[in-house]
């Protein structure tokens, strides 16, 4: 990695020799955990001196296992993406999904370094979350999107635990939590089907046929699965009464737990009916199986499957959201050290101020959104431990949403800009970028678009009669008022306060609008709540006794933005039935579907 070019040599105009040693020098990566002062100031401040302690070093030591090794193998993941070998030399159907074998070092990596057991030990307490989220956070951007497996591993370990792990996940429960290579499991989601992955209710047909032993025979297809190489599984599928008759709707799911294969390693009445051509996340086998009598078990109450399953998801979000924000860090990481390197107009880009506040720009969102997602492993840890408030268990479920909606935005256009810090190279296959570039892309779509997720936002105010917004309210406004006494940070708090009075009148005008004004202002109103809490997290970490010249800058940047962009949209009427009508018009513009004829 850190070859010098041999540019001092004597020129030959356009010879051969000269042509063949142009290089540059490529972007360097360090230990990750040294090399992020956020995360270090972060752990410092938050957690106990002892746990830091302990915490600190094992980073420090995981770190340099992403560097020296981690790295590598996410590189071989990314050159030799999975295949599907359907049939065996003799015609027999094998559907078996061929991994490479970095890919498999992952996984007994995963367990050898407990990134799921971590969360379910609790050796840290309360803190055991942040720990976990730590690690992943240096992992993700080296994982060659093996985080995507253990997103979906936490999720199941997560709803077992929730539903007091049932029977039939005794065993599970234990692999999933393993630290040993040897028994660990990873577990799938199959949620999406055939009629589409959002409208879960509208989409799922799959059926479940109760057999004489208590357990259930799956029929159906799932559309998208993600990591399909998995060893187990959770799905939705809906059951049938003595009758025959199957209800539609929410109400008609129920939650299964399946092993993916039998102990002789074969299939559990699935057939795979192919791995999907995706944009990026091309490491991950994703397939579309074909359910044909898999045998499974019930284990949410019947019609319980949507809400069993939504513990899942808010582990899948925040594992979104800590992949979103490592990728962010990755990018600028690299953007930074290319920086020192790269000359141009007769200077290092890191000479060039534009360059800098570019660079500064990208790093003033990392910070803002690396405070949210912690914010999240903090709240979430609480819960687990069952020391959080009835306001933290609020702000975990209005939080969740936000978080993994506004990230996923933000690690888009981070590292779309990243990619710019290296001009031509940024878009060069071989120099990793733009795998880089294709995997964020899923980041605002897996797990919930950013729409879904906006009016899962909506969800929560609803069904908790306003609690989880008066739950804001009161948490913002106490953290932002502890930097009220530093003099540099005093016109972001009144910024901070601004936002939230206007937010306040947004939210008491709105309640008595219509729902499709509700609507309109969903996505707005949780990029509010994001920008507004980022904001509070940041005076909050500038306001701390060590902290630095520069916390208080990024504090101060990122208030500056519009903080409250529900309130700017509505004074400009974009939530009108009137607007609705015009967004239509805009986008049907002389279109025959305006005039009736489609
Ligand atoms: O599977 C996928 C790819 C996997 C890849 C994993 C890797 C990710 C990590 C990446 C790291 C690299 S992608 C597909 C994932 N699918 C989704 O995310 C689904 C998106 N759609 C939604 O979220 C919808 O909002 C639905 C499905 C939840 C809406 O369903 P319903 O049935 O219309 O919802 P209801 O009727 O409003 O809610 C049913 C119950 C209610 O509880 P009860 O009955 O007690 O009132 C809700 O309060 O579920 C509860 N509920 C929730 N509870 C619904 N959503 C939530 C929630 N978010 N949190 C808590």
């Amino acid at each position: 990695m850190d070859q010098k070019c041999p540019s001092q040599q004597p020129r030959v105009l356009f010879g051969r020799k000269e042509i063949q040693v142009f290089c540059q020098e490529p972007p360097r990566i360090g230990n990750p955990y040294l090399e992020d002062a956020f995360l270090q100031g972060y752990l410092k401040a938050h957690l106990p001196s002892k746990v830091f302690a302990e915490v600190s070093v094992e980073l420090e030591r995981f770190g340099g296992r992403v560097k020296n090794e981690i790295d590598l193998l996410g590189r071989e993941c990314e050159l030799n993406p999975p295949q599907l070998k359907q049939f065996d030399a003799w015609g027999q159907r094998v559907d078996q999904i061929v991994t490479c074998p970095a890919w498999k070092r992952m996984k007994e990596i995963s367990a050898e370094e407990g990134l799921i057991a971590e969360a379910y030990e609790r050796r840290h307490s309360n803190w055991s979350r942040v720990h976990q989220i730590a690690k992943l956070y240096l992992y993700a951007p080296s994982a060659g999107a093996f985080t995507s497996s253990l997103a979906m591993t936490d999720g199941a370990a997560k709803v077992t635990e929730s539903l007091g792990i049932p029977k039939p996940l005794e065993e599970a429960f234990i692999h999933l939590t393993s630290r040993d290579p040897l028994k660990f499991w990873t577990s799938g989601q199959w949620m999406t089907e055939r009629k589409g992955g959002s409208d879960v209710a509208g989409g799922t047909e799959t059926i479940a046929l109760e057999r004489p032993d208590g357990s259930y025979s799956l029929h159906g297809l799932k559309w998208f699965t993600t990591a399909t190489d998995s060893d187990m599984t959770l799905t939705l599928a809906r059951t049938v009464a003595a009758n025959g008759q199957i209800e539609q709707g929410s109400k008609g799911l129920s939650l299964f737990y399946l092993e993916v294969r039998n102990k002789e390693g074969k299939l559990n009445g699935i057939e795979i009916q192919r791995l999907k051509e995706k944009l990026g996340t091309r490491q991950v086998p994703t397939a579309e199986l074909l359910l044909d009598g898999a045998r499974a078990f019930r284990i949410s109450a019947e019609g319980r499957g949507v809400a069993s399953i939504a513990s899942m998801l808010t582990i899948t979000r925040i594992h979104n959201a800590i992949s979103a924000v490592a990728s962010m860090r990755r990018v600028i990481t690299m953007a930074r050290d290319y920086a020192t390197k790269r000359e141009s107009f007769g200077k290092t880009l890191k000479d060039h101020p534009l360059h800098m506040q570019t660079l500064a720009r990208m790093e003033v969102q990392t910070r803002g959104a690396f405070l949210l997602l912690m914010e999240m492993g903090r709240l979430l840890g609480l819960e687990e431990t069952k020391n959080a408030t009835q306001q933290e268990q609020h702000m975990l479920r209005l939080l969740t949403p936000v978080v993994k909606l506004y990230t996923g935005k933000q690690a888009v256009a981070v590292i779309s800009e990243g990619l710019e810090c290296f001009g031509g190279q940024g878009y060069m296959e071989d120099t990793g970028l733009a795998a880089a570039s294709r995997d964020a892309q899923v980041l605002t779509i897996w797990e919930g678009t950013t729409n879904i997720l906006s009016l899962d936002v909506l969800r929560a105010l609803v069904k908790s009669q306003g609690k989880v917004l008066d739950a804001f309210f009161s948490t913002a406004q106490a953290k932002s008022k502890v930097a009220l006494g530093f003099s540099e940070l005093e016109p972001s708090v009144q910024r901070v306060e601004n936002a939230l009075h206007k937010l306040r009148q947004f939210t008491q005008k709105i309640s008595s609008k219509e729902a499709v004004g509700m609507q309109l202002a969903a996505r707005d109103f949780a990029y509010t709540l994001a920008r507004i809490y980022g904001g509070v997290l940041l005076l909050e970490h500038a306001a701390r006794p060590n902290a630095s010249a520069t916390d208080i800058y990024t504090a101060q940047r990122w208030c500056h933005q519009d903080l409250c962009p529900v309130d700017s949209e509505d004074k400009a009427g974009a939530y009108s039935t009137e607007a609705a009508s015009m967004d239509t018009s805009l986008v049907y513009d002389r279109h025959p579907v305006l005039k009736g004829r489609l």
